[in-house]
């Protein structure tokens, strides 16, 4: 028996992971819906309502912030793993619109699990995120433009281990009451003129954990049984990117969590040895939605066709994106974190009318080229952008479905794109429906 445990046993249910490998909002719920309709478990692991992903089906289109954009599957189980969860009164995210009336209780009871170690965004978190922003702006004449929904005070608080979890809210009320009240309380000592109604957030979160008590599970367990049980199909939806990765992406001017590969072990308990493919999630332009630098911007009327053809506005904040050239030094430093195993590279039919188009291949500073993608904002901010010119093809590829029926212009952009990253495009996206995607292999 013993002896058996010395021989190295192959890990059973891989899960397969889908990342944004820009500034976010590449595509990735459209890409986990495809993937999901054979799934058997679909699960977030980082962020929290601050994502906003689209799917659209038979021109239904429905937006996800919080539940994995696989629960339009109804077979599959949805997970939410260590992610932010947003229990903000009137309503919280969870049960907002889409995510509680498609099922009803004892259905959402099966195929909806919350893991105890996911940590709580309150009220207080979301005013102070309002707060901190406004304070930037005045002290250092720009803020992070966040989405506000309290993402980075959460995870503040989680990192100065005063954080609320589920497996708190769900136990004894009483001793969550003490905890919220001395993390109330400590938010506003720092900031007293925050409007925070302590006694009725409680009153409405005492109701909140009745609801969601009949869905909340260990976590880790869950996740343990799921990879090393029978046969299943384990899906995991990254939400935000790679650029916007606390640890790797365009710091300040990030989000507060890891988007990259390494936050689906952080997040759900997964042992590395158990990620198995690894999709990046590719724009075949860059959009970028809040402050910060973007080397290849176009502030023109080239962004502003792609910003208008590609409706490019978030999803969580309505706010208009910033849009500019396919980015491939950028999109190569995401592949060196993540180690993409396939593309799946989306809105290409977007680029349909322009006559040429540009992708930024090297950076330099001061003449100076620079090996890869710089830590410093400041030095990003600084950065000219080497491009090559591709032709366009100006004809529609919205009904196209086989590569080969793709004009070639369109065919070499796409090489062009595998070329320089040594990765394979697995997945072209050529318009926002469920069927509106090419597959190569
Ligand atoms: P936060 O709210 O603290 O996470 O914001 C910090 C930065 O992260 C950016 N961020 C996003 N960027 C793209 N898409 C996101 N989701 C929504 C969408 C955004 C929206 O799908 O469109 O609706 O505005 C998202 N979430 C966070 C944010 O812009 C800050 O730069
Ligand atoms: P996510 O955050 O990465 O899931 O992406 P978002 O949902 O925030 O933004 C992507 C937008 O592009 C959504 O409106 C999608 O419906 C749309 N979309 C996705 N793929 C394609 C595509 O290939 N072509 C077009 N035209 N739209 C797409
Ligand atoms: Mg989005």
């Amino acid at each position: 028996c013993v002896e058996s445990l010395r021989t190295p046993k192959e890990p059973r249910n891989k899960v397969t992971v889908v990342l944004g490998a820009q500034w976010g909002d590449e595509g990735k719920g459209k890409v986990v819906d495809l993937l999901a309709m054979d799934a058997d478990l679909v699960c977030r692991c980082q962020g929290g309502n601050n994502a906003g992903h689209t799917v659209v089906v038979d021109s239904v289109e429905y937006d996800f912030h919080l539940l994995p954009s696989g629960v339009l599957n109804k077979k599959a189980v949805s997970f939410i793993g260590g992610l932010t969860l947003s229990l903000v009164l009137q309503p919280p995210s969870l049960f907002a619109k889409e995510e509680a009336c498609r099922n009803d209780e004892r259905d959402k009871r099966e195929r909806l699990k919350i893991s105890d170690r996911a940590h709580i965004v309150f009220n207080f978190h979301q005013a102070v995120d309002g707060i901190q922003e406004q304070q930037r702006q005045l002290q250092a004449g720009k803020n992070l433009g966040t989405t506000k929904k309290g993402i980075g005070p959460a995870y503040s608080s989680k990192a100065a281990r005063n954080g609320l979890r589920v497996c708190d809210l769900v136990s004894d009320f009483t001793v969550f009451e003490e905890k919220f009240r001395v993390l109330a309380e400590h938010f506003l000592t720092m900031y007293p003129n925050l409007n925070v109604d302590i006694d009725n957030e409680l009153q409405q979160l005492k109701e909140y954990a009745e609801r969601l008590r009949p869905l909340v599970t260990d976590g880790v367990y869950f996740m343990h049984k799921a990879l090393t049980g029978p046969s299943k199909k384990i899906l995991v939806e990254g939400a935000n990117a790679a650029l916007l990765d606390i640890d790797f992406g365009t710091y300040p001017c990030v989000t507060s969590s890891n988007c990259t590969v390494g936050g689906v072990c952080t997040g759900l308990g997964v042992p590395p040895s158990y990620v198995g493919r690894v999709y990046g999630v590719v724009k075949a332009y860059t959009t970028r939605v809040g402050v910060g630098a973007f080397p290849t911007e176009q502030d023109n009327e080239v962004g502003n066709l792609l910003q208008s053809r590609g409706r490019e506005f978030g999803v969580t904040t309505a706010r208009q994106r910033r849009c500019g050239w396919l980015d491939l030094v950028l999109v190569r430093y995401a592949h060196m974190v993540n180690g993409f195993t396939a593309i799946a590279l989306t809105k290409l039919d977007i680029l349909d009318t322009l006559p040429e188009i540009k992708v930024g291949v090297a950076y330099s500073v001061d003449d100076e080229p620079l090996p890869s993608f710089p830590a410093n904002m400041d030095v990003l901010t600084r950065v000219s952008v080497k491009y090559e010119t591709l032709p366009g093809w100006c004809c529609s590829t919205v009904d196209v479905r086989c590569f080969e029926e793709l004009p070639s212009q369109a065919q070499s952009y796409i090489r062009f794109i595998e070329d320089f990253l040594q990765v394979p495009v697995k997945w072209i996206g050529v318009g926002k429906s469920r069927e509106s995607m090419i597959k190569l292999f």
